[in-house]
């Protein structure tokens, strides 16, 4: 079996169909048999369509002789590794824009659940306290509060603009300032939640954004601060984040993004004060429709032409 194209990792059943039927794409086996894998059927795959948690390790690519390129499914490509990947010739490519507005609506339904706990109030209609218990908690009011987003790219951005809708005061951090936008500039992430109500988290992940989100930021964000995190769980101190819901040392936190998701901690279900989601923020049918239909884009762009269509630099 000679193939060109190799898979790794979980897709849509009607991706995979489209990967095996059209490319005669090869499973890389999830388990450790993968070497044995790569090197009897691997010898001749130019690229590897791999989904964004399993990613392209130096390993996986050294043991792929003819790689050109990785097509990652998703924006997030942490987990392959880009250095190797440069060093080698190897282009990257990842499935830009066509997720910006899922994700960017997924973190302002967060902010606006947790800020007016909308998931605890319907927990406790649910739970029938409303008789007894009488009017559910005060919350906090969204429109014209002051709300940091850090990491100011595509999805940032969409965040940006949807929450001026709500008259809310947007500042941010970023690796570069964007002066052509109308936004304050915090000069750190610690600048940034001194001043804001809530803290949007928006960054890339990987070792440059590693615990971004620490101990001190969070304090800055206090008893009445929020955090809201749709990009990735090692952007933020979780324990430490933990510890602070659990005391009320910070307000509230809604996160779609877990340190060992799909496993969430258990000290976090049982708080009130947060909101849980399952990673979906993408995870609309014409999203996830439009994000397989970039990767075949891509793969197909690179077989005929060597080029892939949306290379990550
Ligand atoms: C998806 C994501 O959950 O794009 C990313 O980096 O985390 C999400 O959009 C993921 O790509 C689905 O495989």
């Amino acid at each position: 079996m000679s193939a060109r194209v190799l898979r790794s990792g979980w897709f849509k059943p009607d991706l995979v169909e489209r990967l095996d039927r059209d490319h005669a794409a090869i499973a890389l086996p999830a388990d450790g048999s993968w070497r044995e894998f790569a090197a009897e059927y691997g010898q001749d795959v130019e690229v590897a369509v791999v989904s964004g948690r399993t990613g392209a390790s130096a390993e996986l690519m050294a043991a792929l002789p003819k790689l050109r390129a990785v097509v990652s499914h998703g924006v997030g490509v942490e987990r392959t590794d880009i250095a190797y990947a440069a060093a080698h010739g190897i282009q990257v490519a990842n499935t830009p824009d066509v997720l910006t507005d899922c994700v960017a609506d997924t973190a302002v339904a967060m902010l606006l659940d947790v800020m007016r706990g909308l998931s605890a109030a319907d927990r406790f209609v649910r739970a029938g306290h409303w008789p007894a218990a009488g009017n559910f908690r005060l919350t906090r009011r969204v429109s014209g509060a002051r709300v940091g987003i850090l990491g100011l790219g595509r999805i940032g951005l969409g965040i940006a603009r949807r929450l001026e809708g709500f008259g809310i005061s947007v500042s941010y951090h970023n690796r570069r300032p964007r002066p052509d936008l109308p936004y304050a500039y915090a000069s750190s992430p610690l600048a940034l939640a001194k001043d804001v109500d809530a803290l949007v988290v928006a960054a890339t992940g990987g070792t440059d954004s590693d615990q971004l989100v620490d101990g001190p930021v969070l304090e800055a964000l206090g008893p009445r601060g929020f955090l809201v995190n749709i990009a990735r769980a090692s952007i933020v101190a979780e324990d430490r984040m933990i510890a602070m819901l659990a005391d009320g040392r910070l307000g509230g936190a809604a996160l779609d993004v877990f340190a060992a998701e799909p496993q969430v901690p258990a000290e976090l279900v049982a708080l009130d004060n947060v909101v849980l989601l399952p990673h979906l923020a993408s995870g609309t049918q014409e999203t996830r429709e439009a994000i397989a239909r970039l990767v075949l884009a891509n793969l197909e762009a690179y077989l005929a032409t060597g080029e892939v269509l949306t290379p990550i630099h």
